[in-house]
């Protein structure tokens, strides 16, 4: 066993150890991996793990289609994904009801909810993803769950403000680090391959109509990292109406229309881009091969006068109305 193993690398150990699925046993052996202290004496352990990962991805790619249906493989809908994630009965199914037509099991007992359900939150002409989940507690998490966290654009903690707030963010925050899912740790924020492993997080804080008295500032003191805080009551609708602009705003995403040239733009179905997204990466996301074909753009918008023509690297905004012109 080498010198200098951190916690962190025998938490991740043990995550490995208790995972149930190979997915599960991929991302534990990715954090160990990834928190492991890098020197000589590490060198033997990396590989080892490393040909332990290998096995375990070839073994995934081999399986024959079939039987095995993962059920926390929610696909993608509308301009991003929101994933719930909270402990038993703090009001997460109450949310998705109240935001989208998903039937979704809200109950005054815990572990109402035992698989994801998604459902579409309208913000103005754009569809936002809110996928409603199967609580966690400090011992339990259902296998496989953390695959949903995993694939998703953004993460959303919901806490009771009626219930000791400061375990129940306690508990989510501990998963969410543990499995490498935070952006801004000293962990990195992909694996190998570049793809992301961690992503954004934001805290809802429901049932503000029967809060404990300093509830939300006592969890916002506690809070070491920036994080949005929201309050809300799925049972009065405080708060609700606000939330899905929150949401746009939380994903980072821009909407443009596209149109046609001598043509009015197509104002009903917009584009959705990262915020910082250029007039290339629209002509990319439009179409990969006429993308090489771009030969100039005009805009109007924000920051440019009507029709102006504007470079390839022209950096859009929210609601620019794109022009392209393809040779
Ligand atoms: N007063 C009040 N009650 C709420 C509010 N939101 C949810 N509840 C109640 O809290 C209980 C649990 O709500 P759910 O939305 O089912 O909670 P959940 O987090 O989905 O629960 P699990 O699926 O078991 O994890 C239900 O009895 C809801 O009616 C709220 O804003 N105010
Ligand atoms: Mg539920």
């Amino acid at each position: 066993m080498p010198a200098n193993l951190t916690p962190e690398y025998f938490k991740a150990e043990k995550w490995y150890k208790s995972a149930s699925t190979n997915e599960e046993k991929i991302l534990a052996l990715e954090r160990m991996l990834a928190v492991m202290p890098k020197h000589k004496g590490t060198d033997h352990l990396k590989a080892d793990l490393r040909k332990k990962l290998s096995r375990l991805k070839d073994a995934g790619t081999q399986k024959k289609g079939g039987s095995h249906v993962d059920i926390f493989h929610v696909p993608k809908g509308g301009a991003g994904q929101i994933v719930l994630i909270g402990t038993p009965n703090c009001g997460k199914s109450s949310i998705v009801a109240a935001l989208t037509n998903a039937k979704v099991n809200v109950a005054d007992f815990p572990f109402a909810t035992n698989g994801p359900v998604p459902g579409m939150v309208t913000f103005e002409d754009i569809q936002i993803e809110l996928v409603d989940m199967p609580p966690i507690t400090a011992d339990y998490i259902a296998p496989g769950q953390v695959g949903t966290y995993r694939n998703c654009d953004l993460i959303a903690i919901v806490t009771d403000l009626s219930g000791d707030v400061i375990e129940q963010f306690g508990v989510c925050m501990d998963f969410l680090e543990s499995r490498n899912l935070l952006i801004g740790t000293e962990t990195p924020a992909s694996d190998d391959q570049g793809n992301a492993l961690a992503k954004e997080v934001f805290c809802i804080c429901t049932k503000s109509d029967i809060a404990e008295d300093g509830a939300l500032e006592s969890l916002k003191q506690l809070c070491e990292r920036p994080m949005e805080f929201i309050e809300i009551s799925a049972g009065t609708g405080a708060g609700l109406e606000e939330l899905p602009a929150k949401f746009f705003e939380l994903l980072r995403i821009i909407r443009v229309y596209a149109k046609p040239p001598g043509k009015p733009a197509d104002m009903t179905e917009p584009f959705t881009l990262p915020v910082g997204s250029t007039v290339m990466d629209l002509a990319i996301d439009i179409h990969r091969q006429l993308a090489e074909k771009l030969k100039s753009a005009k805009i109007w918008g924000t920051g440019v006068y009507d029709g102006q023509n504007v470079h390839r690297t022209h950096v859009l905004n929210d609601k620019d109305i794109i022009e392209l012109h393809f040779s």
